[in-house]
């Protein structure tokens, strides 16, 4: 559980550290820029309501309904804002290529066959989220992985899924770099999956009280 940080977080690498596939000005405008301004319009409608200041960004996030329409919608879309964005950069590594391993592994190939055919299904969701978005591996012990797309700042927070990875493909996430070619930057995204991270909130939640 997070809380809402008071300022812009730090990423945990450098802002050349994933290039060349992500490059620094496309992930310095995305910091500095994008996720700075859903921290200060957090902090803003933060200010506006009282008791939403012991809440975590993901209480946040699932209690938004119950507040009056204007609060709900800022917080929707900046507590989304903010969490989203902070899942996606953990998402990723200055140690690149790193590829899937122990029980995150085993789980991925028993279900899509192997890490080259579960890329093909991912880039092929990743390419059909329609406009501003982020797509998700998830898991369930239910149903096992799944893949879900969520428009503007929406969170997979309150599906019973639990949350692996994350891509963000709005177009601020790449334009710079690969203009319209949402697929190559999803191609090049490959190379900077922090599959440590992964396996961690993976693990996490296969603990009894994960
Ligand atoms: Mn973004």
């Amino acid at each position: 559980m997070n809380c809402p940080p008071p300022a812009l977080p730090p990423l945990p690498y450098s802002y050349d550290a994933l290039e060349p596939y992500i490059d620094r000005r496309t992930l310095e405008l995305h910091h500095q820029k994008h996720m700075a301004a859903y921290v200060q319009n957090l902090a803003k409608a933060l200010e506006g309501c009282p008791k939403c200041n012991c809440c975590t960004l993901e209480q946040l996030i699932l209690r938004a309904p119950r507040f009056p329409r204007a609060t709900a919608t800022a917080l929707i879309n900046n507590a989304g804002g903010v969490y989203n964005h902070q899942f996606y950069f953990e998402s990723m590594s200055a140690i690149h290529d790193q590829a899937p391993f122990g029980s995150l592994l085993e789980r991925l190939e028993r279900q899509y066959e192997s890490v080259d055919k579960f890329w093909a299904v991912f880039k092929k969701q990743a390419l059909a989220v329609f406009g501003s978005g982020w797509l998700w591996l998830c898991y369930s012990r239910r149903c096992g992985f799944e893949l879900v797309g969520t428009q503007n700042q929406l969170t997979t927070l309150g599906t019973g899924l639990i949350p692996i990875l994350c891509i963000d493909v709005w177009e601020h996430a790449y334009y710079l770099q690969y203009q319209n070619r949402r697929g190559d930057y999803i191609d090049a995204w490959r190379h900077v999956v922090n599959w440590q991270k992964a396996l961690e909130r993976f693990c996490g939640m296969l603990t009894p009280h994960g």
